[in-house]
């Protein structure tokens, strides 16, 4: 009873509709929700599916649509307690900047998830500059949640899958000097057999890391699975490392969940029956 007299944190969730497919809002919503959070969108785009493995997903773009939103929501002056970035297109990263400098004022957290690509290889519709503006938008972020493709791009290194200890300390050298706070590179790979994420600082320092078996298979919408787990355990107050390791645990077991059943679902994560565990 006492729970629904007190406030309850309010998130504005930056990020794509993609109807089918399991990713960015169909996730980040329930997600937030669960965690009793106020989950608040600005969908940057309507597209059919991902655009990770079908063929031609439809795609409207809103970036008219939300500079109004965000007008409109200004003429009330709303206050977010977080602000949480996914996918947006190229000309919608200096409205993002513009809300997150507003809402930063206020006291918002601000976690940029730089959704950009995986594997090595960009998403398809981003142009050759997309990095380099995103790198930009970080740089305002209590925390940046890049996939090691995404960090790889941002500081213009060539992608290699598995990085010896002295490539990777120079990646999170090279991550750290674009500002974040803390910078969670995802998917790092030691060796062939091993993946996980790692926790740097400010000055590139190494504060979390942890492997699991690589027979995990990455699937598309794994990275926003994990980003909104972080981000509502951070609003709610924990502290990054054991909000990194929470957020790392439940992705880890929906991707177990999800390969028991990959014939159905191959096409993103089964995480609805972990619902429950939150
Ligand atoms: O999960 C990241 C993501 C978000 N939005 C769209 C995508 C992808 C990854 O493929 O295509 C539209």
């Amino acid at each position: 009873m006492k729970d629904n007299v007190a406030p309850i944190k309010r998130v504005m969730a930056i990020n794509d509709i993609s109807c089918f497919g399991k990713c960015s809002l169909t996730v980040t919503l329930p997600i937030l929700s669960r965690f009793g959070i106020e989950a608040v969108p600005l969908p940057t785009a309507l597209l059919s599916t991902h655009t990770g493995d079908f063929s031609k997903p439809t795609r409207l773009d809103l970036t008219e649509e939300i500079k109004k939103i965000v007008a409109h929501w200004e003429s009330f002056q709303l206050k977010f307690d977080s602000v949480y970035t996914g996918y947006m297109l190229e000309n919608q990263l200096n409205v993002a900047e513009e809300i997150v400098k507003t809402q930063s004022k206020r006291g918002a957290m601000i976690l940029v998830d730089p959704v950009m690509g995986d594997n090595g290889k960009m998403y398809s519709g981003f142009g050759s500059d997309f990095p380099r503006k995103m790198r930009a938008l970080c740089e305002n972020a209590c925390v940046s949640t890049p996939n090691l493709t995404e960090a790889m791009l941002m500081t213009d290194m060539e992608y290699k899958s598995v990085l010896t200890r002295s490539e990777s300390d120079r990646l999170y050298k090279r991550l750290s000097d674009i500002g974040a706070k803390h910078i969670v590179v995802t998917g790092v790979h030691p060796s062939e057999n091993e993946v996980g994420d790692v926790v740097i600082d400010e000055n590139g320092l190494v504060l979390y890391e942890k492997y699991l078996p690589a027979t995990h298979r990455r699937l598309h919408g794994c990275g926003d699975v994990f980003a909104s787990v972080l981000c509502a355990k951070l609003v709610k107050g924990e502290d990054i490392l054991s909000a990194v390791e929470y957020a790392q645990d439940f992705t880890g077991k929906a991707i177990e969940i999800t390969n028991m059943d990959a014939q159905n679902h191959w096409y993103g994560l089964k995480f609805e029956s972990l619902m429950d565990e939150i």
